[in-house]
């Protein structure tokens, strides 16, 4: 994969219209696709700050595509944030000189935003707060797109949250095992198998397509630093047609986990329950209105589907040898994979619980469980 090395920073920053010239730059984030940097420029005392990512090609095969859904999403949730008066921030667009919203570059596609002053991201809440403010921030974006005008966004990754193409990848990757790497991991292939009916829980043409974040894991929002408050939702390359359920799921894979997605000492991999009522209520608080029965209905089993997905797209890359996640060591797929699998199992113990707490916030938030597409 190219990595930053072979790119200039200098030379793509003076592409953009920043206010001032470049005085410092360096990676930010824990992004496992793009290459992500902090870039500051200096214009007299001031110093302003911006974001610059390379969108991996790898990934994302229509860039522009990709970019045309960045600037109409962005665009709409501005004006949303003008008119509803919320207090969450937009990603603001920095054109490059020529105007427009991207830059090529040998092939690569960059872009640039301003940075957010106090925004801080969070690979694990410090506290239920946190997880209640992310999930406000989340739902938040999911109702101001639901009436996003024009045609439908462009797909910019084919079949994103389709489980059983995921498990059918999955299985032609261990069938091909082009890296003979399958006799080693005979066991999480087995436990993969085994709950391959989690493939089919979430039919997307039951439920309605709407506009999602399709990645939301808590290191998407940015929280202010000091008080918790949600400030704004970034990364947007999977904003496309799709599922709400995908995105409270993955919210509550990534928060209500006691461990890091990657913990190796699977002792350390357990389910939140509180975790999870504080992301119930929050996400009910700025979504619930805009769903309908069945998206209700399907609430709690939508985070063991979406740890089962991560856990068999982390397996399926490291049988096709580590070539979509970056990882930091061989066997870091594996580590993701039986942390996945490890909190699956836990979800599956407090699927009551989760049903439960479920009910409990629809019916005190007095939900009509019949809101509009
Ligand atoms: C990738 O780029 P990042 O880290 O936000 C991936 C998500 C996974 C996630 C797992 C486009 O997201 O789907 O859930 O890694 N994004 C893409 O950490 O595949
Ligand atoms: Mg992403």
């Amino acid at each position: 994969m190219l990595n930053s090395s072979n790119h200039s920073i200098e030379r793509i920053c003076l592409r953009f219209c920043t206010d001032g010239t470049l005085s410092s730059y360096e990676p930010h984030g824990n992004g496992n696709v793009n290459d992500t940097f902090l870039v500051a420029c200096q214009n007299g005392e001031e110093i302003n700050r911006y974001t610059l990512q390379r969108i991996n090609p790898d990934v994302f095969e229509n860039p522009k595509g990709l970019m045309d859904n960045f600037s109409r999403v962005t665009a709409h949730l501005f004006q949303k944030s003008i008119d509803g008066n919320h207090g969450l921030q937009v990603l603001t667009l920095v054109p490059t000189v020529g105007g427009m919203s991207y830059l090529i570059d040998g092939g690569s596609y960059w872009r640039m935003t301003k940075f957010i002053a106090g925004g801080r991201s969070f690979e694990v809440p410090e506290n239920d707060h946190h997880a209640y403010q992310a999930a406000k921030a989340f739902g938040r974006f999911q109702s101001d797109l639901n009436d996003l005008p024009g045609p439908a966004l462009v797909e910019t990754i084919p079949d994103f949250h389709n489980t059983r193409k995921r498990l059918e990848d999955f299985l032609s990757s261990v069938k091909r095992d082009s890296c003979d790497r399958s006799a080693e991991v005979m066991e999480l292939i087995a436990f993969a198998k085994g709950k391959a009916f989690l493939a089919d829980k979430i039919s997307l043409s039951d439920f309605p397509s709407r506009v999602v974040h399709n990645d939301t894991k808590l290191n998407n929002v940015l929280l202010h630093k000091d008080t918790g408050e949600g400030m704004c939702v970034v990364d947007l390359d999977t904003v496309m047609p799709g599922c709400v359920l995908h995105d409270f799921g993955d919210l509550v894979r990534t928060a209500a986990c006691s461990s890091l997605e990657d913990e190796a000492n699977l002792d350390q991999v357990y389910f939140l329950p509180a975790v999870f009522e504080a992301i119930v209520e929050g996400y009910l608080e700025s979504a619930g209105e805009m769903l309908v029965q069945k998206e209700i209905e399907f609430l709690p089993v939508a985070p063991l589907v979406i740890t089962y997905e991560l856990g068999l797209r982390f397996l399926t890359d490291y049988l096709q040898g580590d070539r979509y996640f970056k990882v930091k060591k061989i066997g870091h797929n594996l580590d993701r994979t039986r942390a996945q699998f490890k909190l699956l199992s836990s979800m599956e113990e407090s699927l009551p619980l989760m049903e439960s707490i479920i009910e409990r916030v629809v019916s005190a938030r007095n939900i009509a469980q019949s809101g509009s597409i």
